[in-house]
């Protein structure tokens, strides 16, 4: 859609970021430059407003940084190049080391810096060249989707209105002023009407502006809290005979509940049995739903974090029911025909948590080659510095980015791409049910391309063109083939914009059943104990989202050193003052900070921003140690110790 005024053209599109929210955005153009985006006022998600990083995009759109030529490395220096030669040489290099080592020496790494669906062309490409090594493991949301798909055999969530039916609602750690803003009216118009909002986060967030109560858990406090929650239900008489009968192992569950003293679980989770009361008589009091943050089950029993909320939502009769069901995940892909990929196994899967090991260990063959799409590995997966070194290794890697990042700054060859506002794309959203279309507000600059152009570039100098060939439009229809006559075609998409799944449930599992074999709820029947704690590193190191960037994508990058969020109590006997430089140190090494005082904060964490810039100085994922979670194959980002040092 364009509309036009008499001096500028507004143009609709959506927003392609990693983001549950996947907004409908405005853009206003004129004399063919982007002066001005806003939300889309027809989008029934989005609501008319953006988020402060999507809000100021126009300062990264326009900054002078912006890769807008291929970058070639020439020894220590990266030099500009025409965009066919960098095809030819990233043809030639692949083809020869495809023919040497076989494609097992070839990885495609791709990640979330677009949301796209039209960025699996990418993977199929490499399906059909190799197939190619490629990444296992999640570190997104692995954990949660593997308890989802455990206990339910099928992971999706009622639609996101569907909470102005909640009596009640528990917000297990999602933090909707940062990461998930376009939640808040809806809770907000849900609290005008009664509803009461329980918040459960270690950190204290803005969220408790939208909460009637507020607990400050103890971080990885969760199962402990879960299991005093559902002991509670069993001993109050909250367990109908009708919800244990949709439920596998209730007896090994409600073992678990009593296997340890109220006193001791609610030691590890450091809160109350009153506290465990209020939200056993929340459920119960339902329809309740449950909003699954991701930041709990980023640790190293995040799974088990997730399947007792699951577990929690079954038991009191939650699940499947108007107003409740346990919300992690909206099954953004759902609608999408992904048929063209081979699905031919990869020959070699590196375990993503830790790929930088992963890479420097591969041996016959050994990684020669990478191919990046939409990642910055270096800055984002933990353990950066040896993320950095395996980038540096190996003998050729392609970065397709649109701005210079740890990633970019390491590679063999860049090929700059197009931004979310030249987009041409299809997204479905992972907090709500709406489906929507990127088209490009402006066109790139001159020898910019999407994604989809660079691989068809590349397939074409392959002899492949015939099968990656079509412009990005054709590849959504093909996209939406099953969807088209439902109300979801290309054409309805492009012209009303966001259009609600047609294959999207109202209320997930709304049958009383759900998708496992016995097509009961798996609970969960063993926890595994938590780590022992560190005396030399006391304090938790949460690196949560911040306003202010999209994981390593900054409004604009900070000057100096992060800030570091602590209680003064944890700085002042240190010697340390709000506002100082400091330092955070652990087995891995030490990253400097700027330390901040927020004196509502627990005084066992410190709360940093999770984007990095390794060559700035400012990576947290130096300090995170590649582990795997329980389940999922996730990382364990969040279960980082440090401590505080002066400087
Ligand atoms: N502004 C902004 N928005 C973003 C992103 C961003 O980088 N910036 N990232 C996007 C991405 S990639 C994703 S996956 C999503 C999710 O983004 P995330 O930031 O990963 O998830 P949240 O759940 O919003 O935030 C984590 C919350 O979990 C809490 N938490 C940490 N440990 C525990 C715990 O042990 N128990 C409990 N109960 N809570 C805990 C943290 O304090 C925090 O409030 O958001 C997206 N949105
Ligand atoms: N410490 C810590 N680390 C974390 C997390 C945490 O909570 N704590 N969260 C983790 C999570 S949830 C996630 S999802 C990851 C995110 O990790 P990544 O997905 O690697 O991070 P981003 O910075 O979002 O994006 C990567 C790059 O994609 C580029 N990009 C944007 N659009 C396009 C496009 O259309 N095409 C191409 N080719 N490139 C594009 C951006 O410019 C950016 O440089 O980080 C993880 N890392
Ligand atoms: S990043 Fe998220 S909240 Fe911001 S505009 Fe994009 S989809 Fe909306
Ligand atoms: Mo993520």
């Amino acid at each position: 859609m364009s509309t036009k005024t008499e001096t500028s053209t507004f143009h609709r599109t959506t927003c392609n970021r990693d983001c549950p929210d996947a907004c409908g955005i405005l853009a206003e153009v004129r004399d063919g430059r982007v002066v001005r985006l806003r939300g889309d006022p027809s989008h029934p998600v989005t609501q008319g407003f953006l988020c402060f990083r999507t809000n100021r995009f126009l300062d990264r759109q326009y900054h002078p940084n912006r890769i807008l030529k291929p970058l070639l490395r020439r020894g220590d220096r990266q030099v500009e190049i025409g965009f066919d030669e960098a095809i030819d040489i990233a043809a030639e290099r692949l083809s020869t080391i495809r023919a040497e080592s076989g494609p097992a020496a070839i990885l495609h790494y791709r990640s979330g810096g677009s949301l796209g669906a039209l960025k699996a062309v990418s993977d199929f490409f490499f399906e059909v060249f190799g197939p190619t090594a490629k990444k296992r493991g999640d570190i997104c949301s692995g954990p949660g989707d593997a308890a989802q798909m455990t206990d339910f055999g099928e992971e999706d969530s009622n639609d996101v209105f569907d909470l102005l039916h909640a009596r009640h609602v528990i917000n297990w750690g999602k933090n909707l002023h940062v990461s998930n803003i376009h939640l808040i009216p809806i809770l907000k118009e849900a609290r005008s009407k009664g509803t009461r909002v329980t918040l459960i986060d270690p950190v204290r967030t803005r969220g408790v502006e939208l909460s009637d109560r507020y607990l400050q858990i103890r971080p990885d406090g969760d199962t402990a809290f879960g299991l005093m929650v559902g002991r509670i239900l069993f001993e109050e008489g909250h367990v109908t005979d009708e919800a244990a009968r949709r439920c596998e192992e209730v007896d090994a569950f409600k073992s678990l509940c009593f296997s340890r003293s109220m006193a001791s679980l609610a030691q590890e989770a450091d809160l109350s049995v009153e506290d465990a009361q209020h939200v056993a008589r929340a459920l119960a009091d339902g329809p309740t739903a449950i909003l699954v943050g991701w930041g709990l089950q980023r640790r190293l029993r995040g799974g088990s974090h997730v399947r007792i909320l699951d577990a929690l939502s079954a038991l009191s009769g939650n699940l499947g029911r108007k107003g409740g069901g346990v919300s992690f995940y909206y099954k953004r892909k759902a609608a999408f025909d992904f048929s063209f990929l081979t699905g031919s196994p990869p020959p070699r899967l590196l375990f993503e948590t830790c790929l930088g090991e992963e890479i420097l260990q591969a041996k016959d063959p050994p990684i020669r080659a990478i191919w990046v799409t939409a990642g910055n590995p270096v800055a984002m997966l933990p353990d950066s510095k040896t993320v950095a070194r395996a980038f540096e290794n190996t003998e050729f890697s392609v970065v397709v980015d649109a701005f210079p990042t740890d990633t970019t700054r390491r590679a063999s060859l860049v090929l700059p791409t197009t931004t979310l506002l030249e987009d041409d794309d299809l997204l479905g959203a992972y907090g709500h049910h709406y489906l929507g279309v990127s088209q490009p507000v402006v066109p790139p600059p001159p020898g910019v391309h999407t994604d989809l152009e660079i691989i068809q570039a590349l397939a074409a100098r392959l002899g492949l063109a015939e099968r990656f060939a079509g412009s990005a439009r054709a590849w959504k229809a093909r996209m939406l083939a099953r969807v088209a006559d439902r109300g979801a075609s290309i054409d309805d998409l492009e012209r009303r914009g966001a259009v609600r799944s047609p294959v999207a449930p109202e209320i997930v599992f709304g049958d009383g059943h759900v998708e496992t074999p016995s097509r009961k709820v798996r609970l969960i029947t063993a926890i595994e104990a938590p780590e022992a704690e560190s005396l030399d590193c006391p304090l938790w190191l949460l690196s949560n989202s911040t306003e202010r960037s999209q994981s390593s994508q900054w409004v604009s990058e900070p000057s100096g050193c992060i800030s570091a969020r602590v209680h003064p109590s944890v700085a002042e006997t240190l010697g340390i003052a709000d506002g100082d430089d400091a330092r955070l140190v652990n087995e891995m090494g030490a990253l400097d900070v700027r330390v901040e005082f927020d004196a509502g904060q627990r005084d066992d964490v410190v709360i940093v921003p999770k984007g990095g810039h390794l060559d700035h100085g400012w990576a947290v994922n130096a300090l995170v140690r590649p582990r795997s979670t329980d389940i999922g194959e996730g990382a364990a980002y969040l279960s980082t110790r440090v401590r505080l040092v002066a400087r």
